[in-house]
Order: structure tokens, then C-alpha cells, then sequence
């Protein structure tokens, strides 16, 4: 059986893939690498494959899945017993319908608020663009909001699909560092903290984060920092371009 991923080091929704892969010790993989900024990647042949043109996409033997989340749903399901159990075995319909609801929670409320503000935070300045205000004005105090809901369910429940780590961390767990390159994400949200902590400190994490950071290093001032630095504070010279 031959595993093959088209990926990219910049983009969190590529991350989510590669943390499923990491925690469940999958290494057989061909990766190839696709370049977003330059978009060489999108030929006939790949747009073929992925008819959005986008990447994360998996190919198992002559099967084709992209959307980050689907393909981590294919790795549980492939991979049920190896490595990290990241579906719970839960005891009725009602508990697995709780964990599917807080499961979609993070594309339907998380991700389409903090994928606006990391485009506009961090995406845009890095291509020497100007941040649309306008967008920002409409995403970020629903980010805010969003942030302070995990914050709370974190007050109640240990991890983010209730007792146990699982996939529905690993849904958030890219935004969520992202979204600290943009905002304030921990300052009083205690609950969000301590989960993060806990969650970050997971080998796979270590591992995963690598590449992202190794790319948005070099072309995004003050990524490293966290709270960020304040656009039009950093210092100009040394910064590449996307
Ligand atoms: N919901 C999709 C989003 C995929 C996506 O937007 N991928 C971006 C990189 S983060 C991409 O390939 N963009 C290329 C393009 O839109 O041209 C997923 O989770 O896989
Ligand atoms: C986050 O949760 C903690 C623990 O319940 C609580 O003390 C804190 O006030 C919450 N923060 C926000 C911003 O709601």
C-alpha cells in the first residue's frame, strides 16, 4: 500500500494531517511539497487529483482524499490500533453525537473566524499587502468570543471532545497556535491555557510544528513572540518575502 501527501510547511491545515501521523507513528509516507506561494503545483495532473486545487491531498493506492479533516478521519479509521487512540470509545449514541457536535465546532465556529485573522494578521503583511480592517473588525471579536467558549468548556471538561485527548484536538490545535500569532489567546482564558500546556507538551506536536514554524520564521517578523509583535513595530531589513 503506498501513502502519498501533498503538503505544504506553511499551512495549519496541512499540520492537522501531519500531527494524526505523528501520533499514530505512521512513517511510510511520500510527501511531496508543494510550493503555495509560487502555486507551480497547480497542473492539470494535480487539479485532476484534487479538484479544488488544494492541499492537504492523500492518495492511498488509487483512492483520492483531501480536506485536512476527512483525511485524519480515514488515519483513525485505518489505523484504529496503532498508536495514539484518538477516537473514544463512547457509550451511546447520545455521548457520540456530544463528541461529532464539538468535533464540527472547530470548522463550522474556530476555523472560519481564525482563518480570516491570520490572513489578514500575518498572511498579508508577509506579501507586503495591506490588512483589510473591515474583515478583521467582523472576525476577530467572534474569534474572541469562540476563544472564550473552549475557554469555558476547558473549565468543565479536561480536554476539548471531553474526558480524554483526541481527534477534536487535534482539529483545534493548528488554529489555536496560529491564532496566538494574531491575538492575545491566553491572557485571562485560564481553562485554554492549561489545556495547551498539557496538549502542546505531546510529542507529536514537537514534531509536527517543526516546519511551520521553520517557514512563518522567516518570512513573518515577531513569530517567535507571543503576544505578536505590533504590525509596523518590527524592524524592517532582515525579512523575507513570501
Ligand atoms: N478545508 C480545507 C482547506 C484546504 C486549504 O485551504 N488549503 C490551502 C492551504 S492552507 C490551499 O491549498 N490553498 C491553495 C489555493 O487555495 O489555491 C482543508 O482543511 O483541507
Ligand atoms: C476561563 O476559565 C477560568 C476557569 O474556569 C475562569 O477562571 C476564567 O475567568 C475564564 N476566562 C474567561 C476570559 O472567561
Amino acid at each position: 500500500m503506498t501513502l502519498k501527501l501533498w503538503t505544504a510547511a506553511l499551512s495549519w491545515n496541512c499540520l492537522r494531517v501531519e500531527l494524526v501521523l505523528a501520533e499514530k507513528g505512521v512513517v511510510d509516507v511520500e510527501r511531496v511539497e508543494v510550493d503555495l506561494v509560487r502555486r507551480t503545483f497547480k497542473t492539470p495532473d494535480f487539479l485532476e487529483k484534487s479538484i479544488y486545487g488544494k492541499v492537504p491531498l492523500f492518495e492511498v493506492d488509487d483512492v483520492l482524499i483531501f480536506e485536512s479533516r476527512a483525511i485524519c478521519r480515514y488515519l483513525c479509521l485505518k489505523y484504529p490500533d496503532v498508536g495514539s487512540h484518538l477516537i473514544p470509545e463512547l457509550r451511546n449514541p447520545e455521548e457520540r453525537g456530544v463528541w461529532e457536535m464539538r468535533l464540527l465546532l472547530e470548522a463550522t465556529e474556530f476555523d472560519v473566524n481564525i482563518s480570516p485573522v491570520f490572513a489578514e494578521t500575518i498572511i498579508k503583511p508577509a506579501l507586503q499587502q495591506t490588512p483589510d480592517e473591515v474583515i478583521l473588525a467582523r472576525h476577530q471579536p467572534r474569534l474572541e468570543t469562540c476563544l472564550d467558549v473552549l475557554n469555558k468548556t476547558l473549565s468543565e471538561i479536561p480536554f476539548l471532545g471531553g474526558q480524554e485527548f483526541s481527534l477534536v484536538d487535534v482539529f483545534y490545535m493548528p488554529g489555536i497556535y496560529c491564532a496566538t500569532k494574531c491575538i492575545d489567546v491566553f491572557g485571562n482564558r485560564h481553562a485554554l491555557k492549561k489545556w495547551w500546556d498539557g496538549v502542546s507538551e505531546r510529542k507529536a506536536w514537537a514534531v509536527g510544528v517543526v516546519s511551520l514554524d521553520d517557514f512563518w520564521v522567516r518570512v513573518s517578523p515577531g513569530w517567535k513572540s507571543s503576544p505578536p509583535v505590533a504590525l509596523g513595530e518590527e524592524e524592517e531589513g532582515n525579512r523575507a518575502h513570501l
